[in-house]
């Protein structure tokens, strides 16, 4: 009877036909004549699901028979995107499916595009956790994802008269095919409560009562790998009351109290925090963590009872598990293991901290020192109380160890210390995870030199250099190129014969010898310039702006950051288009047509970001209506930039902008999926631009700017003696100043932190060597042929950049595990 049940594998048009029709008629109920392209979304999207639970199970299945080490992977965020297109190119339904749904009158393009992103992230760290996972699938590996079912995704960001506005991004308002509910998982998580300290004869342990109870249900996502059966799950955790609510306010008469608890659970897991790279210290954030870090592993303990069943000793703990910390983010993990191992499994104290230990490996992500998350002590004591006790037991024992080692030296101490001595202490998570993993890893090569030179320099002379590496981030090609980018995928596939460059991206290395082939080159550009349409298709129906996809398509798009320097970039912008104002038509005819197009969101509260954007579209309003630069320059700021926007986006560029202060972006990880699709960078020698550079050479991308050993002296000096500003940045404020582009009141707070503010970010000093690299773009751009060939060699070595690459180093370096393959 199962066999005869299991849904068909495939694959051909006709049997998908039969579920889509099934799923109309039973899981949407309607008729089959009253479907319109959203049901047909659905309607697939079901058939699909059929499948990947199919696979999914098999995976579990099999990957628990086997009982190998498994890889937790704890991230507050999953930028996901969206699933169809994804799920039907990995399991390799596309074809069939899109003849399939034709046939019923339908076009494949209109029913992908009716789906919403899941957004459940903020930015880099976020994407990359997604892109990880579905390297973890297709590479096979026994992996799981943790993570946090989010009701409110990130933001959706409108532009009303150039300024940002915020809306809520109610993603589950209808239906989500891609999530499973497990209603039948749910943990309990405690908060606040009590410690009661038991003594036993000489032993003494810690009872954690009373507080409040939130339960945590889980919602399995499947991620499917490309061309393999396995398919791993993200099992996101949504909050919600114990009891349904208060029967006893409810028989009295006050309904709202009555609810009021049932309420404050569900809140727990409403909104994702839309702060990216800047800590906001807000409890309810706090709460989050905990709930999620508790439950999932509480999850994780179902299978170690497994393996306490088959006897094992707890010591063999790490070699079933390998946890990593994604950020600060899932710190308290560790704690919670601590608290789990003595206070419920009474194990010895340092018995258990081996365990724990032997388990976690923590990534940073950032050296920005207002992103590092640190909690005030009597918070945590509120909320976690048995917590905060290990904590401060740990720390006391890691700084006998460093008394040791250093002995006397009192500054090194408290430079160390897992709690910061100020009024009020605080938890300094980032020591915290560093203390209680076993392997520190940076995020590319200057990140992870930075972090042991400055932030975590006590750290490496305490521990030495050993337990502290680096993991060059990394994207998947599956949708970065062959999803988002079809027609370059098919190109590609065509000239080297092959898909499996889909598998090992360091395939794409042949393609270096098609480079002086000039009907390959003729179609190379094509598909580049089919790309802008698109783009420019997409700019005319949300903004209603025509733009020229024959002009240079210069994009810089990112959250908005000081760090990043999108100010510098409109700031060049102006002297641009002053630059095209002074000249006669003649010169005029030597200047490469541009279209500059931003797109990315502020935090909420970051007020200077915002302004940025107020700038953005204050000169973009101006320079689009001025006739007399004929077509030369537009400026596009792009509202909402997600990730389904992103696939539009970046196989349409012709030169993206990676500008960031030199040592201030960990990595980058857009560059990588610019330079995939053939698109150049203008960037800093910052982050993962240098590997790029170090990559795909000399000749194919434009670096600028101070270095990072540079930065200290430089920020130095103007901070302490009077320097000049660079000429022309110095033309371009008097100009903004003069209300060239509206008011001039409204931006003075944005140049302040040019002048009083000391420039930070040393925009001053990059700034002529900005315009130079811009020079050099705009001739190299001249060159129809040459920069094909550019744009072919960056293809050709982006090997080093998939995510398969960054997973399998995580593995063999990091977690010990080996790929089971379904
Ligand atoms: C506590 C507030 C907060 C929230 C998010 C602090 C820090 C974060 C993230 C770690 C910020 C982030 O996304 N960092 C980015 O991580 C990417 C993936 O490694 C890198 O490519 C980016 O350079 C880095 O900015």
């Amino acid at each position: 009877l199962w066999e005869k049940c299991s849904v068909p594998e495939a694959i051909d048009k006709e049997t998908f036909q039969k579920s889509f029709i099934r799923h109309v008629n039973t899981t949407l109920a309607r008729s089959i004549y009253n479907v319109d392209n959203f049901s047909a979304y659905q309607a697939t999207a079901h058939a699909v699901r059929d499948r990947l639970i199919q696979r999914w199970n098999e995976t579990q299945q099999i990957h628990t028979e086997r009982d190998q080490k498994r890889v937790y992977y704890l991230s507050l965020e999953f930028l996901l995107g969206r699933s169809l297109d994804n799920a039907l190119l990995n399991l390799g339904l596309k074809d069939a499916f899109g003849e399939g749904v034709k046939e019923l009158g339908f076009k494949m393009e209109d029913i992908l595009g009716q789906e919403v992103d899941a957004a459940l992230g903020n930015g880099g760290l976020g994407r990359l956790a997604a892109c990880y996972m579905d390297s973890l699938a297709t590479l096979c590996y026994p992996a799981w994802g943790y993570g946090v079912r989010y009701t409110y995704g990130i933001f959706q960001q409108k532009i009303v008269d150039g300024y940002q506005d915020e809306f809520p991004d109610y993603w589950l308002n209808f239906d989500n095919p891609w999530e499973l509910p497990r209603v039948d998982i749910v943990v309990d998580v405690k908060f606040g409560g009590h410690v009661n300290k038991i003594t036993e004869g000489d032993t003494v342990r810690h009872e954690w009562v009373g507080g409040e109870t939130v339960q945590a249900v889980a919602y399995d996502v499947p991620i499917p790998g490309y061309g393999v059966k396995n398919c791993i799950n993200i099992r996101l955790w949504s909050s919600k009351p114990r009891r349904k609510f208060d029967l006893g306010k409810f028989n009295a008469g006050e309904y709202d109290q009555a609810v009021q608890e049932q309420m404050k659970a569900e809140f727990l897991t409403a909104v994702l925090y839309p702060n990216d790279n800047h800590m906001v210290g807000k409890e309810l954030r706090l709460k989050q963590q905990y709930f999620w870090v508790a439950a999932s592993l509480y999850d994780m303990w179902v299978e170690v009872r497994r393996f306490k069943k088959s006897q094992r000793d707890w010591n063999e703990f790490p070699d079933q598990v390998a946890i990593q910390l994604n950020d600060t983010h899932p710190t308290l993990a560790i704690v919670e293991l601590q608290r789990i191992l003595v206070d419920e499994e009474r194990l010895g104290w340092d018995e258990a901290w081996e365990i724990v230990t032997n388990t976690f490996a923590f990534t940073n992500h950032t050296v920005l020192p207002e992103a590092m998350e640190k909690w005030p002590v009597p918070t945590m004591s509120q909320l976690l109380p048995r917590h905060i006790q290990i904590i401060f037991d740990l720390n006391l024992f890691f700084l006998q160890k460093v008394e040791k080692f250093a002995p006397g030296d009192r500054d090194f101490l408290a430079r160390l210390s897992i709690i910061e001595e100020s009024t009020p202490q605080y938890v300094r998570m980032a020591h915290l995870a560093i203390v209680g993993s076993h392997r520190v890893n940076g995020v590319a090569k200057l990140h992870s030199k930075l972090i042991k030179e400055t932030i975590f320099k006590d750290f490496v002379r305490f521990y030495g250099p050993d337990k502290f590496e680096n993991k060059t981030n990394g994207i998947t090609p599956r949708r970065w190129l062959h999803q988002a980018n079809p027609k370059l995928s098919e190109l590609i596939s065509e000239t080297l014969g092959h898909k499996d460059w889909l598998k090992d991206l360091s395939l794409l290395k042949k393609l270096e010898e098609s480079v002086n082939d000039k009907e390959f080159r003729r179609r190379w550009i094509a598909v580049k310039h089919s790309n802008k349409v698109r783009l420019a298709d997409y700019i005319r129906d949300v903004m209603d702006i025509d733009v020229n996809p024959n002009a240079l398509f210069d994009v810089q798009v990112k959250r908005i950051h000081e760090y990043k320097r999108q100010f510098m970039n409109i700031l060049g912008v102006i002297h641009h288009y002053n630059n095209i104002k002074s000249m006669s038509p003649e010169k005029m005819r030597n200047v490469v047509p541009r279209v500059v197009i931003f797109g990315g969101k502020a935090a909420p509260g970051y007020y200077i970001a915002k302004l940025v954007i107020k700038l953005i579209n204050s000169v973009a309003s101006v320079v689009n209506k001025d006739t007399n630069i004929q077509d030369l320059l537009k400026v596009i700021f792009i509202p909402d930039y997600n990730v389904s926007v992103a696939e539009i986006i970046v196989p349409a560029s012709d030169i993206s902008q990676h500008i960031s202060t030199a040592g201030t972006e960990a990595s980058g990880t857009s560059n990588m999926k610019f330079v995939l699709n053939g698109g150049l960078i203008l960037g800093t020698v910052d982050g993962a631009n240098i590997e790029i550079h170090e990559e795909i050479g000399d000749d194919n991308i434009f670096m600028f700017g101070h270095l990072a050993e540079q930065v200290e002296d430089l920020r130095y000096a103007h901070r302490y003696r009077d320097v000049t500003m660079d000429p022309h940045l110095n033309a371009v404020i008097k100009d903004i100043e003069s209300g060239s582009f509206g008011e001039a009141r409204i931006f003075a707070p944005l140049i302040n932190t040019l002048t009083f503010g000391k420039d930070y970010y040393l925009i001053s000093d990059d700034f002529g060597s900005y315009l130079d690299a811009q020079k050099l773009v705009e001739e190299a751009y001249k060159n129809e042929k040459d920069w094909a060939k550019k744009s072919i060699l960056c293809t050709a070595n982006m090997g080093k950049f998939s995510s398969d690459r960054a997973i399998k180093e995580y593995a063999e370096s990091i977690w010990g595990t080996v790929p089971v393959e379904v």
